[in-house]
């Protein structure tokens, strides 16, 4: 019998890879969606005849509850939420009402439907933010500084505390960024591929940027998925960090991205003080050896080859659409 899973956030970067990851692994994939006026299919768009879409929405309590009791998934990957971090700022009861409570919402549908249901919730690095050890590993304190990293500390802490309460399975997998030709543009790898092969093509001549300085660690969202699914297929419930161990800072990306391209990245870049955050988070770098070890989990793609691969994709894409395309609907 296969298994069937519920992805909350299908339509996001991570909801598409992990929708096409667990198709291959021959399970019922249903993908939960807000309602909007327009659908925003596009990074899903391959796979609508192989999976369901139902609706539902991390602020509506009984369209939660619903989806599990008709769906009665074994697995269900939380990954819905307000993402971007500076509209946190904008929005910081919406972000908690989607972030944090929303997560509580679905703990809440499946204590009372099914508590056998396995639950992945997506906790963020961002909780680490004013680092309070380096590496970054399972044990380090938290420190968020963003209402987005406080709303997923909330989100960490009541997965955890609903598997002690409860009983569940429930993990947490603390992801570090991780990025892909299907990232949204508003973050700063797409930014900056995309950029770049506007820039190459001759459809613009700057791009500007926020602080140059700050450090990621990241890695290809491709393979971040695939821990999210080994988590949750191992014997116990435990949390665990997800990252490449290398860190590399905006101007690193930058001049990869450009250099790959032949651009001299001096020649194109702003720096624009209203991108600068009202606080930041400056150096992030994981330790994801307990993953390694029990789950047998690690990166295919690095850095550079993960950006040469955007600026690819984006070349392409930017090459094929019309020049007075909107750029968002020519993704
Ligand atoms: P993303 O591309 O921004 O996708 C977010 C998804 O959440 C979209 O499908 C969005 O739907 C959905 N969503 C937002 N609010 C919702 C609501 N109220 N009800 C139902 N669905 C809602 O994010 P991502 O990069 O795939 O990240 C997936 C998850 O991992 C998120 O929880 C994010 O915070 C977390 N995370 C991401 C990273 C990273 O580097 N990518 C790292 C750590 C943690 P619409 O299409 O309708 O907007
Ligand atoms: O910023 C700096 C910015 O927006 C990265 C989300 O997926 O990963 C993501 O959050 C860094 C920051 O990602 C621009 O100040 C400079 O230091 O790409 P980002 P993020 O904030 O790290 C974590 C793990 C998540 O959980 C989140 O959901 O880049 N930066 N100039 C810029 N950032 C942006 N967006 N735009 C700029 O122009």
């Amino acid at each position: 019998m296969s298994k069937r899973a519920i992805i909350t956030g299908v339509t996001g970067q991570d909801g598409s890879y992990l929708a096409e990851l667990l198709l291959s692994k021959g399970y019922e994939v249903v993908g939960a969606v807000r309602r909007a006026s327009a659908p925003n299919f596009w990074r899903i768009q391959h796979l609508l005849d192989r999976i369901t879409i139902k609706p539902a929405d991390l602020l509506d309590q009984l369209s939660i509850i619903r989806l599990v009791e008709e769906v009665r998934p074994h697995e269900l990957y939380n990954l819905a939420a307000m993402s971007f971090v500076p509209a946190s700022w904008d929005q910081p009861m919406l972000t908690g009402e989607f972030n944090a409570q929303g997560v509580t919402r679905v703990l809440e549908a499946i204590r009372h439907v099914d508590p056998s249901i396995r639950l992945y919730q997506a906790s963020s690095s961002e909780m680490f933010g004013k680092v309070r050890q380096v590496p970054q590993n399972e044990l380090t304190p938290f420190y968020p500084r963003s209402p987005y990293g406080v709303s997923k500390v909330f989100a960490h802490y009541i997965t955890v505390n609903y598997r002690e309460s409860y009983d569940l399975f429930a993990v947490s997998g603390m992801l570090f960024n991780h990025e892909s030709p299907r990232r949204g543009l508003e973050f700063v790898t797409r930014k900056v591929t995309e950029g770049v092969a506007r820039i190459k093509l001759g459809r613009a001549d700057k791009l500007s940027l926020g602080n140059l300085d700050a450090s990621r660690d990241w890695g290809f969202a491709g393979d971040y998925v695939k821990a999210m699914w080994l988590m949750l297929q191992q014997d116990r419930p435990d949390d665990y960090v997800i990252a490449t161990g290398i860190s590399h800072s905006v101007r690193d990306l930058v001049q990869v991205a450009f250099g790959h391209a032949g651009l001299d990245w001096q020649k194109y870049i702003k720096t624009d003080s209203t991108l600068i955050r009202p606080a930041e988070v400056e150096h992030l770098i994981g330790d994801s050896s307990k993953a390694r070890s029990e789950l047998g989990w690690g990166p295919s793609v690095d850095f550079p080859g993960l950006i040469r691969m955007m600026v690819d994709a984006d070349l392409e894409r930017v090459a094929a659409a019309p020049q007075s395309a909107d750029r968002l609907s020519t993704l």
